[in-house]
């Protein structure tokens, strides 16, 4: 029974109970229309509550059910019973609201809401518009231009939020039941608003209207669904509701099947397919309370920051108390700056201070459960590091080292009890970057292993396993693809060309301007270790060396790949000179590029890197590769990530 009734004095109680987070599928549309048919049948009754079991309202439509042809009942049909039923219905919102979920809301005569409760239309996440309704009532309930926002945005707002806006009629503590009981005895005192379908639209002023819609588009880029969604949130300003209604429905069911809403779902099921590993099935681990950083450089200052704000006990340790302190500075300035943007409020700012040592006394480290180095990239300091956490960390810690290149494997076989490393690879800012890798080396333990995983959730994080190979999947295909770049500037392209195809393709930016963006000093360091090793490849691309020769370290130096004197990335003839030199030098002869040859090569050098992955084993599935480029490198979401796009029919890029 998905939908059940009950009686609460004059008021009805229509339950959906549909874990985990009560999806509509097509039996709970019909559990719905029952639900109606049931409540309008029943005698002497004031108002209906609708209510979610479990931790949340409705997250929207059953996603699962998409690729699928349509059953019925069909939502817009559902939603137009409970708006037209003979006494009003409330609904009771606890978790999230989202698309399906709002709309049902909106059908709703009433909203009230728990205080920490989401309300959202994020369909254009998911290529899609509200299909039932949203569009067209939204704006009815809250300002045009908040509903414009949130139905081309995609953003859920706070309840308190909502109720600013009209959207939530009243706010509940603890008790929402209770709440909704009580808001549904008000009634008889309200003036009845009636159905929000035949109420007018609120403050359509079109020329805000028109600006913010500018301003949304731009934000879209290759997508499609926002453009969709401002097109029907200007339909609902200025045509007849049903009119609007079956034209908000026609766009939803061809968006339905574009491949731009198909490869969004694949990124949606993937994302949470890819924190699954088979070894750890039926094994879980609490998260980490007490979490241990060693290093409080960019990277073990975002890790703390990220593990604070995450409400862990954080312990961070330096080598001297004056570098201790200036650790301590950085986090405490990621935590103001979290403040500042409303991330956090003064109570959890407070709480994240109270919560944090940064200290030089590797033996203020006894206590802590998880303890994560994040020092200088080098094998030996690693191993260094390492050796001193097992002697002052009980043997149940678990230890993690956040290297980027370094052999997890060889790092743990230097340990006294190898079981206890695993790699969790963060990316930069560690507090922002929604990526992390987990790391599994050969002998690491499934407890540890748990622990790491149980953490990365606490953190917020999308997690992807990975296995020991240099660079895991990440960095592994970026140095493959960025090398092939570097070929194709020898043959004939320039930086600003192949930024400019990525940048088209839908990257945000391209893999010149963030080398630029990251410093090029750190990628030169590496490359003469290896030299030093004996590692430089036969067809060595000296391009990056002369630039960094130069002093040429990218944004921070006001040169790297671009000219930066203007403040603004700019094509460099004397960059343009180094690249043309070396191509006479090595005897190529040079030949122009366009964008699409440009993209179809990195592509190409992505998906065969890729496979080379599969087949290692490195990532367990195709869709974990398209999870970490979206994530760590913004590949364009829309297209599915690179393994995904290359079994599609060609023209998903762009619109
Ligand atoms: C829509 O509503 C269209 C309508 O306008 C028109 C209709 C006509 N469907 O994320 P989690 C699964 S479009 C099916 O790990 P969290 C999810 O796959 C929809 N399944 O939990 C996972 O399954 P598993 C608009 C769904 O607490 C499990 O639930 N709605 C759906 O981190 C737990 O999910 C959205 O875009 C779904 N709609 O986050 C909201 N949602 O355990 C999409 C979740 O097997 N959902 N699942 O891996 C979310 O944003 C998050 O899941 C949510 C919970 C915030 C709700």
């Amino acid at each position: 029974m998905t939908v059940s009734v009950t009686q609460e004095g004059d008021i009805a109680c229509v339950t959906l109970d549909n874990p985990p987070v009560n999806a509509l599928g097509q039996a709970q549309r019909a559990g719905l229309a029952d639900a109606v048919a049931q409540t309008n049948a029943m005698l002497g009754l004031r108002a209906v509550v609708l209510l979610c079991a479990g931790r949340s309202f409705v997250a929207g439509a059953d996603i699962r059910e998409f690729g699928k042809p349509p059953m019925e009942p069909h939502l817009p049909d559902v939603l137009a019973q409970i708006e037209g039923a003979r006494v009003p219905w409330i609904a009771a919102i606890h978790g999230t609201a989202l698309g399906g979920g709002l709309e049902l809301a909106l059908a709703c005569r009433y909203r009230v809401a728990l205080r920490s409760a989401k309300l959202g239309l994020p369909e254009v996440t998911l290529g899609l518009i509200p299909g039932a309704g949203g569009t067209v009532r939204l704006p009815r309930v809250i300002a045009a231009a908040d509903a414009l926002t949130m139905v081309a945005g995609g953003k859920p707002v706070g309840a308190m939020q909502a109720q600013d806006m009209g959207l939530v009629d009243a706010l509940a503590d603890a008790d929402l039941l209770d709440a909704a009981l009580r808001f549904g005895a008000t009634l008889a005192d309200r003036p009845d608003p009636g159905p929000v379908l035949a109420r007018p639209v609120l403050n359509p002023d079109p020329a805000a209207f028109d600006r913010l819609a500018a301003k949304l588009a731009a934000r879209a880029r290759g997508r499609n669904s926002p453009k969709e969604a401002i097109a029907a949130l200007r339909r609902a300003l200025t045509l007849p509701a049903s009119d609007a209604l079956a034209a908000e429905r026609a766009a939803f069911l061809r968006l339905r099947d574009d491949p731009q809403s198909k490869a969004l779902a694949h990124v949606f099921f993937a994302e949470r397919g890819a924190g699954r590993l088979d070894r750890l099935k039926g094994i879980s681990a609490p998260a980490p309370d007490r979490v241990g950083v060693v290093g409080g450089g960019t990277m073990g200052a975002g890790i703390a920051a990220a593990c604070l704000l995450a409400g862990r006990y954080v312990t961070l340790l330096e080598q001297t108390p004056e570098a201790a302190e200036a650790a301590a500075a950085r986090v405490t300035g990621i935590l103001q700056d979290s403040l500042s943007r409303g991330v956090i409020d003064t109570g959890q700012h407070a709480a994240c201070l109270n919560a944090f040592t940064a200290t030089s006394n590797a033996a203020d480290l006894s206590g802590v459960q998880l303890a994560i180095e994040a020092v200088f990239e080098d094998f030996d300091v690693k191993r260094a590091v390492l050796a001193q956490l097992e002697t002052v960390t009980a043997p149940d810690c678990v230890l993690a080292t956040n290297t980027s290149y370094l052999d997890v494997t060889a790092l743990a076989a230097t340990m006294a009890d190898p079981s206890r490393l695993v790699g969790l690879h963060f990316f930069s800012p560690a507090h922002v970057m929604k990526l992390l890798e987990i790391v599994v080396p050969d002998a690491v333990s499934d407890n540890a292993l748990a622990s790491g995983a149980a953490l990365a959730k606490a953190l917020g994080k999308i997690t992807v396993f990975a296995g020991v190979c240099d660079g895991f999947i990440a960095n592994r295909i970026m140095s493959a693809y960025r090398a092939d770049c570097e070929y194709m500037l020898e043959e004939g392209a320039l930086p600003w060309q192949i930024d400019a195809a990525m940048v088209d393709f839908g990257f945000p930016m391209g893999i010149y301007q963030m080398q630029d963006l990251a410093g090029l000093d750190i990628a030169w360091a590496m490359r003469k270790r290896r030299a030093a090793e004996g590692k430089r490849p036969a067809n060595y691309v000296r391009i990056p060396d002369i630039l960094c020769e130069a002093g040429r370290f990218g944004r921070k130096a006001g040169r790297g790949w671009y000219d930066y004197s203007s403040g603004e990335p700019l094509p460099d003839p004397e960059v343009e000179r180094v690249i043309l030199d070396e191509s006479t030098r090595k005897g190529i002869v040079r030949q122009a590029f366009a964008a699409e040859a440009i993209m179809a090569r990195i592509l190409s050098v992505m998906q065969a890197e890729g496979d080379a992955i599969l087949r290692e084993g490195i990532a367990a599935r195709a869709e974990d590769i398209d999870v970490v480029m979206i994530n760590a490198f913004g590949f364009p979401r829309w297209t599915g990530g690179p393994m995904y796009l290359r079994d599609q029919p060609p023209r998903i890029a762009s619109d």
